[in-house]
């Protein structure tokens, strides 16, 4: 099996340390006490990180006082390089304690496995799960400010960073001290580089041989969001960025390369998690240039910019105030930003949020119980910016009461009827619709609702009425009843009574011209000359 140099720690002839090697050379040590606390957490996946918190401590030692003047503190979690293990840098604990940073450093449960590289990733994020834990109650209950956490690694640990500030939002700010770099093989930390949002600094060495400033650079480029920075020390080697001393291949002494390394990675955290402005000259500024201009550096590359403006979201569907008639309901919006949109995320009654598949044309399908519900949607920027909408919608899978108070069912009705309905709904009435034998005859959109129906357009005998409520949110009820219908005679039309009376007049007008006429001719006959016999 091919083994890259840098994963034999051993050649080095490391044992464990046993010196403690902070360093106040820098000239602007710390100024709070530092205490330890030794502990673990288990990974589901991997098994038991043991860790060790460095903190601000009322004296210094195991387990002791908090020191709470400034709690809460700021956080760092540390990753150690490959067969390494967090013994290995108690320097970082200390440095960062000693400056107000509640500090973890974990060891990954396989540290001579391939699969060291994905444990320690995940050890980032479980360290980080571990601190807020820890904040809770016991020793270091509240003091750690879980909206300034920041991760730092080297080596192994230095890529790991890559993964877990790409993938993990609660990470504000971030140092890698030497990451490898092995082509194809780490492509995937490249791809990482791309879509980290927090600010990133770079550390290398320029005499580093197993991650040599040429691999840094290609992290370094391939981070697409500023603020970032790299930082190259000069004389410095890959291994003294942990406690142990090289002897050869470093031109500068391990105090010194820590000395430089912490005054780039304290200054960088000091800015990003702390807001402390005064600490620009060190990492953008003339302190920065004049370390370059001394040759402390060999090389200084940055981007400074950061985006603060959040980014925006709307739902666009449903309306806000929607009545549902149904459990399912597909919400859809967009979302926009200055720079780029990250995610976005929708939970109903702010409880579990769930990431959409899409971001600037979003849609997610959500199973909301009944009654009043809040949807929230929350989109994320590649800076960790957030910005909300949210909407109210009633889902209403209750059809409306519903009764036909009059006629009753069964009943016999003649002439006008009226048809009384009762209909009510909690979130409100629509309409009601008359029908009669399976016809639509009214509708109804206020109460009282009712219909005057003219019995007498319809044949004696059984008919069906039947009434339809439709509550606002479209749900339906039906009643039905049966109505007998005796009218007492079929009525005639006006023209035909019209017709047969003036039919009466002309047969009787007829009639009594046939018989005066008939009168008239028995004179005659009684008048024939009598000479013609
Ligand atoms: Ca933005
Ligand atoms: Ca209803």
């Amino acid at each position: 099996m091919c083994v890259i140099p840098f994963f034999i720690w051993g050649i080095y002839g490391i044992s464990p340390f046993e010196t403690n090697l902070f360093s106040t050379a820098d000239g602007s040590s710390g100024t709070h006490l530092v205490g330890t606390l030794d502990g673990s957490f288990t990974d589901e996946t991997w098994g038991e990180y043991d860790v060790t918190i460095y903190y601000p401590a009322v004296s210094s030692g195991v387990s002791q006082p908090p020191e709470r003047s400034e709690a809460p503190y700021p956080a760092i979690v540390f990753a150690h390089g490959f067969t390494a293990r967090k013994e290995f840098y108690t320097w970082i604990g200390n440095c960062c304690a000693a400056r107000g940073y509640v500090t973890i450093l974990f060891t990954v449960p396989s540290t001579f496995s391939l699969e060291a590289f994905s444990q320690s990733v995940t050890g980032i994020r479980g360290s980080i799960d571990y601190l807020l834990t820890q904040n809770e109650g016991g020793l270091l209950e509240g003091m750690i400010d879980e909206n300034r956490i920041g991760v730092m690694g080297h080596s192994m640990g230095a890529m790991a960073v890559l993964l877990a500030t790409a993938e993990d939002l609660r990470i504000r700010a971030a140092v890698s001290l030497a990451p490898g770099y092995f082509g194809v093989a780490t492509g995937k930390y490249v791809e990482a580089c791309k879509s980290i949002g927090a600010p990133m600094q770079l550390q290398a060495g320029s005499l580093d041989r197993i991650c040599p400033p040429s691999a840094v650079g290609v992290y370094y480029d391939a981070l697409t969001i500023p603020p970032k920075e790299m930082v190259v020390i000069n004389g410095a080697e890959h291994i003294q960025f942990s406690d142990a001393p090289v002897g050869s291949g470093a031109d500068i002494t391990l105090e010194e390369q820590h000395r430089i390394s912490q005054k780039y990675f304290m200054a960088w955290f000091n800015y990003y998690l702390c807001d402390d402005s005064s600490h620009y000259i060190y990492i953008f500024g003339e302190e920065a240039r004049k370390d370059l201009d001394l040759g402390v550096l060999s090389e200084l590359r940055y981007v400074e910019e950061r985006d603060l403006t959040p980014p925006s979201v709307t739902i666009t569907s449903p309306p806000n105030g929607t009545l549902l008639a149904s459990t399912s309901l597909k919400v859809l919006g967009t979302a926009s930003d200055d720079v780029e949109v990250r995610k976005v995320e929708v939970s109903t009654d702010n409880s579990t949020w769930t990431t959409c598949t899409s971001t600037t044309s979003w849609s997610q399908s959500l199973t909301l119980g009944e009654g009043v519900r809040t949807i929230y949607v929350k989109v994320t920027d590649v800076y960790g910016n957030e910005g909300y909408d949210r909407i109210k919608v009633i889902v209403d899978t209750t059809k409306p009461s519903l009764s036909i108070e009059s006629p009753r069912d069964g009943e016999t009705s003649r002439g006008t009827v009226k048809i009384i309905v009762s209909a009510d709904d909690e979130n409100g009435m629509e309409k009601t619709e008359f029908y009669v034998d399976g016809s639509l005859r009214h509708v109804d959109t206020t109460e009282p609702y009712s219909w005057s129906w003219d019995t007498t357009v319809v044949t004696n005998g059984e008919h069906t009425v039947k009434v339809l409520a439709y509550d606002k949110a479209g749900n339906v009820e039906e009643a039905i009843i049966k109505v007998r219908v005796e009218n007492e005679e079929e009525p005639k039309p006006a023209w035909i009574t019209a017709v047969g009376f003036a039919l009466i007049i002309v047969i009787g007008v007829v009639a009594a011209a046939l018989i005066a006429r008939k009168g008239r001719g028995s004179g005659n006959e009684a008048t024939v000359p009598s000479s013609r016999f």
